[in-house]
């Protein structure tokens, strides 16, 4: 247990050289933004491995390990039935460029869970689904126009890289360059929780729009949940307009309840995107809903999406294995359990310290804003105090903590989070609270 309060006293000399090498090689010395700590300060560390809930650097540091890879390890890292599997599958080989029965196992899991989607498609990311997800929207109404919500995250396809969140926000980037204007003039941004900005939208083009794509609980600009209605909302509108209502479930499936968003609050999307979890740590992604609509999709239909490794057979599995553990009986009222004692300890060391959060919790995934609050969309969730956020991320690492690198991320616990972890958590929340007071 370290009683440390500044990241400096965290000795990684071999991480500080590898990241000088990686970035020789790598932008940034990172392949994805959101690991470069550019929004808290100091240098990414290297991972040596994980075991359970924590991660072991390559100086042989361990932390609590809050991001998951971002979501997808719900049963913690190299979990004994997923490893197991994986060891069994790749005997078997990595890749058959043709179907195999997991691919079939697979999407019926999902589906037993997700009853909402009739079929899908494996893709190999969040953002190929999402992508993927919006050509068939597009393909099935014929129209162009898109609505996607400020603060919200849907990958890094061109059409959606519009006043996004998670990394573009993190690194207050306007939005992307080369992106032409051309390609983003059909999306459209309302304001989250706002659904008479949604409607404003409609009343002017609503015949053009194709699709409203919804983060259902938002976890792209720190965990911001739906106010009461406003899903509701959005599926009346679209409905009423002839548009289709697109869940980005990336990162909500089996996060959020072990039937994701939809299922939680009982609202039918006419198309669902989903990654992370169902993927169990291997890269895939999907995309699904109403049948009549699926089968426009090649070889089926006319609208053409295609990947090299899509359903591949060591993804797949680890998938199997992760939902089968995470939907087993128990397991989630349990992890409901340690995650309000989690919330509960944040608040309680944050309380003693006299220092102002706003923190939400919904299922496995959870948030903590330094901010007064009510958070509810974009423009309240960057009134919080990055500053105070990142002295926060640093000085949990440093008691051996790791937290996501930013204030618009959200974190993740897994079945490995037990009662001790948690404990352990919370005790260096109380040294870290303290300390943000000065
Ligand atoms: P990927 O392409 O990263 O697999 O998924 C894109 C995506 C789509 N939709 C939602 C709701 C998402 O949260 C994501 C990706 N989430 C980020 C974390 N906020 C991934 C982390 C990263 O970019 O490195």
């Amino acid at each position: 247990m370290h009683t440390r309060t500044t990241r400096s006293l965290y000795a990684t000399p071999t991480s500080e050289s590898l990241y000088a090498r990686a970035c020789q090689v790598l932008p940034g010395g990172v392949n994805s933004p959101v690991r470069a700590f550019r929004a808290v300060g100091g240098n990414p560390i290297f991972m040596a491995r994980g075991e359970g809930a924590y991660l072991i650097d390559v100086d042989g540091n361990r932390y609590v390990d809050y991001i998951m890879s971002w979501g997808p390890l719900i049963l913690g890292h190299a979990h004994p039935d997923v490893t197991a599997a994986l060891h069994d599958a790749i005997l078997r080989g990595t890749s058959y460029g043709a179907p195999c029965p997991q691919e079939i196992e697979l999407a019926e899991l999902i589906m037993q869970h997700m009853p909402k989607i009739e079929m899908l498609r494996f893709v190999n990311s969040g953002t190929e689904a999402t992508m993927s997800v919006l050509r068939l929207a597009r393909a099935y109404t014929g129209r162009s126009k898109i609505v996607k919500f400020e603060g919200n995250y849907h990958g890094h396809a061109d059409t959606l890289l519009v006043q996004a969140g998670s990394g573009v926000a993190t690194l207050g980037l306007p939005d992307s360059p080369g992106v032409p204007a051309a390609t983003v003039a059909d999306t459209l941004t309302a304001r989250y929780n706002d659904l008479e900005s949604v409607e404003r939208l409609f009343d002017a083009v609503g015949k053009e729009i194709a699709a409203v794509i919804v983060e259902p609980v938002a976890g792209n600009m720190g965990l911001v949940p739906p106010l009461p209605g406003f899903l509701a909302g959005l599926r009346r509108l679209t409905a009423e307009a002839g548009a289709l209502l697109i869940f980005d479930e990336v990162m909500t499936g089996f996060r959020v309840h072990p039937g994701g968003a939809q299922t939680l609050f009982d609202i039918t999307p006419d198309l669902t995107a989903l990654g992370k979890v169902i993927g169990g740590g291997l890269p895939v992604g999907a995309y699904g809903g109403r049948r009549e609509i699926m089968e426009l999709v090649a070889p089926v239909g006319p609208m053409y999406q295609a990947g090299t490794l899509s359903g591949n057979p060591l993804a797949m599995t680890a998938g199997l294995a992760t939902i089968r553990g995470v939907t087993a009986p128990g397991v989630w009222k349990s992890l409901e359990r340690r995650g309000e004692r989690l919330m509960g300890g944040l608040a309680q060391a944050a309380a003693a310290a006299g220092i102002p959060i706003t923190q939400c919790r919904i299922g496995t995934m959870f948030g903590l804003f330094f901010t007064h609050g009510p958070v509810t969309d974009w423009s309240s969730a960057k009134q919080s105090d990055t500053r105070r956020f990142a002295r926060y991320f640093r000085a949990m690492l440093a008691n051996g903590v790791y937290m996501a690198p930013s204030q618009f991320e959200a974190g993740f616990i897994s079945t490995s989070h037990d009662d001790a972890v948690i404990d352990e958590t919370v005790r260096a929340a109380e040294i870290v609270f303290a300390g943000l007071r000065e």
